[in-house]
């Protein structure tokens, strides 16, 4: 049941964190099934170090979740999380990304960011976007949590930026199983990992708004068997059906036609 606290403090804070969306035996298992991952992912031949995102090795990134466990496929449409997409997103989202990064001792802070910036030019007015992210680990500063800007959901353009935004981050708090909620237009970046040995295992669910392009073409990355498997909502919530960007389409010609009826 979503929290209405929280869902005020999402809508005006820009983010929330939701406590318990795993107990502890389920973090246990998705966090050795990411662990697995990685290592398959790496095994493809993929890498998990992006030098344009990361300053060293010590950041383990895992893209395309979708395809390496059914657990993800689970995840990214967990009722827990939904219910926050919903409160930003209405019930027109759709699926833009699904990503780990797991931030081992000695990793350092990639730029900062906002992720509705990736998909989509300013002025950014509206939430159209939205990252659910998995906490596998408790998070804290020094083991390289999550840091944002508060208030920069409302940065409309880059002119918003502070002229020092990384001074102006603080770091997130959570405990192994929470999910933070945040808003697409928050400024954000990866803590350092400053710690001797404690890791920091996140996973990041991206959402949009369906008039978005997704951030990676599911329909080129997803193999064509595991698309054929898929459970129906998890299809079209990945954007796989035929029917792409028409919904607004059809409310405009109901618009036309009602204004028919009424003229
Ligand atoms: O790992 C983090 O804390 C942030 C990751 C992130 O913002 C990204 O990958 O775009």
């Amino acid at each position: 049941m979503i929290k209405n606290d929280l869902s005020d403090q999402l809508t005006d804070a820009g983010f929330c964190v939701v406590p318990d969306v795993l107990n502890a035996q389920q973090v246990s298992s998705v966090r050795q099934k990411l662990l697995a991952a990685a290592h398959n992912f790496k095994k493809s031949g993929a890498s998990t170090f992006m030098p344009e995102l990361d300053p060293n090795a010590r950041n383990v990134r895992v893209f395309n979740l979708i395809t390496l466990d059914a657990v993800f496929r689970q995840l990214i449409l967990h009722p827990g999380a939904i219910e926050y997409v919903k409160v930003l997103l209405g019930e027109h989202y759709m699926i833009s990304n699904f990503t780990a990064n797991i931030a081992l001792p000695g990793s350092g802070s990639m730029p900062i960011h906002s992720d509705l910036g990736f998909v989509s030019p300013p002025p950014w007015l509206a939430p159209h976007s939205m990252n659910i992210i998995w906490c596998l680990d408790d998070i804290y500063e020094s083991n390289g949590a999550t840091r944002y800007i508060p208030g920069s959901h409302l940065f409309q353009s880059l002119d918003d930026l502070p002229v020092e935004p990384m001074q102006q981050t603080v770091a997130f708090e959570a405990s192994a199983g929470s999910v933070i909620a945040m808003d697409g237009r928050m400024w954000h970046t990866s803590g350092a990992n400053v710690t001797e040995n404690s890791e920091r295992a996140m996973l990041f669910g991206y959402y949009s708004a369906d008039f978005l392009r997704p951030q990676v073409n599911w329909n080129a990355l997803l193999p064509a068997e595991l698309q054929s498997s898929l459970d129906p909502e998890l299809f079209r919530r990945l954007g796989l059906m035929a029917e792409g960007n028409a919904r607004h389409a059809g409310e405009l010609l109901q618009l036309k036609l009602h204004e028919r009826r009424i003229s």
